[in-house]
């Protein structure tokens, strides 16, 4: 057993997949349920695509169902998207269905990953770079580490075609595009919950909120002020496949 060796496959391999992801047709803030849909039916499709994201794991919100019971709802519109991804589920009453929050995130990583997408974690999202035509042409990159140890360390940035907004509640790069550019993106914020609106409003909201910006999941409903749902999941995975197929469009505008 021989430890350079062990080291230089890591760091070899990995860097190798870091350099690749520099230069992307999308790059994704976070992989949480609608980021991983996206990047699953984007990969699919033939894009680059690299999703960053912050924690050591992936999965976001879902893991944890409702509560802590680690089970989530998907309603009938989003069976689809359950089934197209191997996602196992068992029908609660018509038009809901129950599924094992773990199964869930494990199955959709894979799938993911295995349709080409590249996830790294452990790495957040700081910043945009944005152009003189308000165009949003990547990600400014760091550390997960360099924030949780407060160091003083300058980032990297990666370009994208298309960026996907999908850090939850905080719709973290919407917010800084809201105060650092003067691309007119506004956050209303999140409203209390009401699930039936939440669910609609969700692939609603999931747009193109300014040039080279998509905006995907729980962001969406923070940026355009409409209410939080608990633990359903179906708009979750609808906003993200809606988010992909509005990147694949941009990305057409842009070759
Ligand atoms: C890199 C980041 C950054 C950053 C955050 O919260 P998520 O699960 O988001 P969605 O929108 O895919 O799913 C929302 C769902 O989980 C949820 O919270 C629901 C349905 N709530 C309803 C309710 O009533 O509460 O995932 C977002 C991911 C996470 O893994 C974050 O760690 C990550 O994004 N992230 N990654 N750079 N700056 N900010």
């Amino acid at each position: 057993m021989d430890e350079v060796t062990i080291s230089k496959a890591i760091v070899e391999s990995y860097f190798k997949e870091l350099l690749a992801a520099t230069e992307l047709d999308v790059a994704i803030a976070g992989a949480g349920p609608s980021g991983m849909t996206a990047g699953y039916y984007l990969a699919k499709a033939g894009a680059k695509v690299a999703i960053f994201e912050r924690r050591l794991s992936v999965g976001g919100g879902m893991w944890g169902g409702g509560m802590m019971f680690n089970r989530i709802v998907v309603q009938g519109e989003a069976k689809g998207i359950l089934d197209e991804l191997g996602i196992g589920s068992k029908e609660y009453q018509p038009g809901y269905y129950v599924v094992d929050a773990v199964e869930a995130v494990a199955t959709m990583c894979s799938q993911a990953i295995k349709a080409g997408a590249r996830i790294f974690n452990l790495i957040s999202v700081d910043d945009v770079m944005v152009r003189e035509d308000d165009r949003i042409v990547g990600l400014v990159l760091n550390w997960s580490a360099v924030t949780l140890a407060n160091l003083h360390i300058d980032p990297l940035g990666v370009k994208a075609k298309m960026v996907i907004d999908a850090t939850g509640h905080d719709a973290e790069v919407c917010r800084i595009v809201s105060k650092k550019t003067s691309t007119g993106v506004e956050m209303k914020g999140e409203k209390s919950m009401w699930a039936e609106v939440g669910e609609k409003t969700i692939v609603e909201n999931t747009k193109e909120v300014c040039p080279g910006l998509i905006v995907a999941g729980m962001a969406a409903n923070a940026v355009f002020g409409a209410p939080r749902m608990g633990a359903i999941f179906g708009g979750m995975l609808l906003s993200g496949k809606k988010a992909a197929g509005l990147a694949l469009k941009g990305l057409k505008g842009r070759k």
